[in-house]
């Protein structure tokens, strides 16, 4: 091993070969603090040539590795296993914005350039680029490539998907494919883009990425609505769709027990309305220099669901900073969770027409398999993902964390199967990771695993990259 060591110090420069604990520890464990690992080095390549070195060495040596950006990841799999012999690729020093051009809409970045930066670099440009996720100020742009990540503006813009034209990958082999085509029309031959975009760092490692940018939407009219149920909820967006048509970018739901979460352990916070609601809406309408309709607009979607019983009672946001307020109260909830004590997450999609039926019935379920179980229920139901959050029991006031542990494993199957049964998907837009590689594999199809196992065989026969991630081991 110190021949590799050595290796990818004379590849990346000593200082970027991370080996002591101390300087190890925070790419070891994820932001939830469930997935802890091991690893034999953290590596810090400053470019992409530096990158194909690092994993041409250990491809050579049979070392395994495990690409990682922000680390903000959700389901463990920007963290090693417990081996320690994994290398930790972090792609923390490749923060480039190599161009930006206004005109064909795109924007060419390294994948270690967190998301905010790309935002802001686009708006320096006089465009949008619209990913928006509560991680934006630490999540990079390859990991949300590698993860397919969601957020708040899917509704309009479509997953990280349909936001990339092209990448430059580090292949499991040390060479690089360099996709980096900006062109919205390509048909030649099967689509190598879309092949790495939510492979969660198990094909190769994710260097560059080419990106589509949007006329910039500075107006905005945002509204925190009070809803009486998740049917309503749904209607609601029925009636937003209609009125709102392509200035519809925002849908999301919270319930209760989330926003006193957040009232309770967010400096600053304070409920928008008089009288709590079982649930929230927030609902944002965003446009160009040029859209002056948008409240109007607002106001008559408010008024048509206050009539239809849709709605109860509403706050419309009435300066930069009410609006960063409202926002705060949805954003916040996944922080505060977890400063409140153990949680159990489950991203999940169900189709939108089924949403509701689904939500009224699997609570009273959760609660028989765990009494006291709080559900911490939000997400983008514009997109039929909920996250269907669990925190413990309160038990004397506190957080009863251990009976949340020991139930765990009943909730997860429960809901699992639930969602199953209900043509959805356990995962939305956090990906499979660690946490959930085994359990997607026991929903899809042998034709389907198989298919998968064959791109991962054909790609990295072997096996080096980041081994149990995506695909349980065979
Ligand atoms: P990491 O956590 O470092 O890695 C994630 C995965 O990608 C790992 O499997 C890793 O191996 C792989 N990977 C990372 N970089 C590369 C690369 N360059 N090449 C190949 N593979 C790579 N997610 C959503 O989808 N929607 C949300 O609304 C959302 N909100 C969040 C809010 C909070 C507060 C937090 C903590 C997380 C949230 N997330 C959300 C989850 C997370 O931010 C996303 O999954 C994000 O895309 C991960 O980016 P990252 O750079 O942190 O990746
Ligand atoms: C969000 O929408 C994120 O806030 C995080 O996807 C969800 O922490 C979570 O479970
Ligand atoms: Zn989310």
């Amino acid at each position: 091993m110190t021949d590799l060591l050595d290796r990818l110090r004379l590849a990346v420069g000593d200082h970027h070969v991370l080996t002591e604990a101390a300087d190890m520890a925070a790419h070891l464990v994820d932001w939830t603090g469930v997935h802890e690992g091991r690893a034999l080095a953290v590596v810090r390549p400053g470019s992409t040539g530096e990158v194909a070195e690092v994993v041409r060495a250990c491809h050579e040596t049979r070392t395994p590795v495990v690409p990682q950006g922000g680390n903000t990841g959700l389901v463990g799999g920007g963290v090693p296993d417990a081996s320690g012999e994994a290398v930790v690729l972090s792609l923390g020093r490749m923060r480039t914005v190599r161009d930006v051009d206004p005109v064909a809409g795109t924007i060419t970045v390294d994948a270690g350039v967190v998301l905010a930066d790309v935002q802001s670099a686009a708006s320096d440009a006089g465009r949008l680029f619209p990913m928006s996720l509560g991680s934006e100020g630490s999540c990079t742009i390859g990991g949300n490539l590698a993860t397919n990540a969601g957020g708040t503006a899917v509704l309009r813009y479509g997953m990280t998907r349909e936001l990339v034209l092209g990448l430059e990958v580090v292949l499991p082999d040390g060479r690089v494919w360099d996709g980096l085509r900006g062109l919205r029309k390509d048909n030649t031959g099967y689509d190598l883009t879309q092949l790495f975009v939510g492979s969660e760092g198990t094909l190769g490692v994710i260097t560059g990425a080419v990106l589509r940018l949007f006329p910039a939407t500075p107006r905005h009219a945002t509204a925190w609505v009070a809803v009486p149920s998740v049917a309503a909820a749904v209607a609601l967006l029925a009636v937003a769709q209609a009125r709102g048509g392509a200035h519809l970018t925002t849908f999301e739901i919270a319930n209760r027990q989330a926003i006193d979460l957040v009232l309770d352990h967010l400096p600053g916070a304070t409920d928008p309305l008089a009288a709590p609601s079982d649930l929230y809406v927030l609902l944002e309408l965003a446009g160009t220099e040029t859209d002056d309709s948008l409240d109007d607009t607002l106001e008559a979607v408010l008024s048509e669901a206050v009539e239809g019983g849709l709605a109860s009672d509403a706050a419309i946001a009435g300066s930069p900073a009410q609006r960063s307020a409202l926002w705060a109260l949805r954003e916040g909830i996944s922080e505060v969770q977890k400063v409140e004590g153990a949680t159990l997450k489950h991203d999940v999609t169900l189709p939108i027409a089924r949403l509701a039926d689904w939500a009224e019935a699997m609570g009273p379920q959760l609660a028989e398999v765990l009494a006291g179980v709080r559900l911490v229920t939000y997400g983008h139901v514009g997109d039929g993902n909920l996250h269907y959050n669990l925190n413990a029991p309160l038990r004397d006031g506190r957080s009863d964390d251990e009976s949340l542990r020991l139930a765990a494993a009943e909730l997860t199957s429960a809901i699992y199967a639930s969602v199953a049964a209900t043509d959805g998907s356990i995962s939305a837009e956090h990906g499979l990771g660690r946490t959930k590689a085994a359990a997607a594999a026991s929903y899809k199809s042998e034709v389907e695993v198989d298919l998968m196992r064959a791109v991962k065989q054909a790609l990295d026969p072997e096996g080096l990259m980041n081994p149990g991630v995506l695909l349980p081991p065979a």
